[in-house]
């Protein structure tokens, strides 16, 4: 058995949950916060079968997007604070990062 971990955007979330219900999975869906953006994003437990792992990651390919983002830097990098003028600069925030976890136990009690 495997739990797959799937940070997405919250703009995706929804699809993605009803996708991967449709799809007969089980999944806890949370709340979680991008520690750079310090903004909300989604984050997907799904606890499968080995032979569904790929299953699983074609469902969430098909439902998440990249997006770009405009982000302000909060300080230079390394010069004078004082005459520092922030510039948005573009950032591409992916459409799902994902890991997956050998699970030694699963118990439901
Ligand atoms: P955030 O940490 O808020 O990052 C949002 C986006 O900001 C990232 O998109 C990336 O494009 C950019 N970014 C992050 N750290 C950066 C840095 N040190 N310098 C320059 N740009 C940076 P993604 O890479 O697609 O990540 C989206 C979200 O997935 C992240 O939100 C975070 O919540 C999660 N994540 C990504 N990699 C992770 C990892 N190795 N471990 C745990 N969570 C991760």
């Amino acid at each position: 058995m495997k739990l797959i971990l799937a940070v997405v955007q919250d703009q995706d979330s929804q699809h993605l949950m009803s996708a991967l219900v449709e799809h007969n999975f089980r999944v806890t869906k949370l709340a979680t916060t991008g520690g750079f953006l310090k903004s909300g994003n989604t984050t997907f437990m799904i606890g499968t079968e080995d032979i569904r792992v790929d299953k699983a990651l074609q469902v969430i390919r098909d439902n998440c997007k990249s997006r770009d983002q405009l982000v302000t830097p909060v300080s230079p990098m390394g010069g004078a604070a004082d005459s520092y003028i922030p510039y948005p600069v573009e950032i591409e925030v992916g459409g799902a990062t994902v890991f997956v976890l050998p699970v030694e136990q699963f118990h439901q009690f």
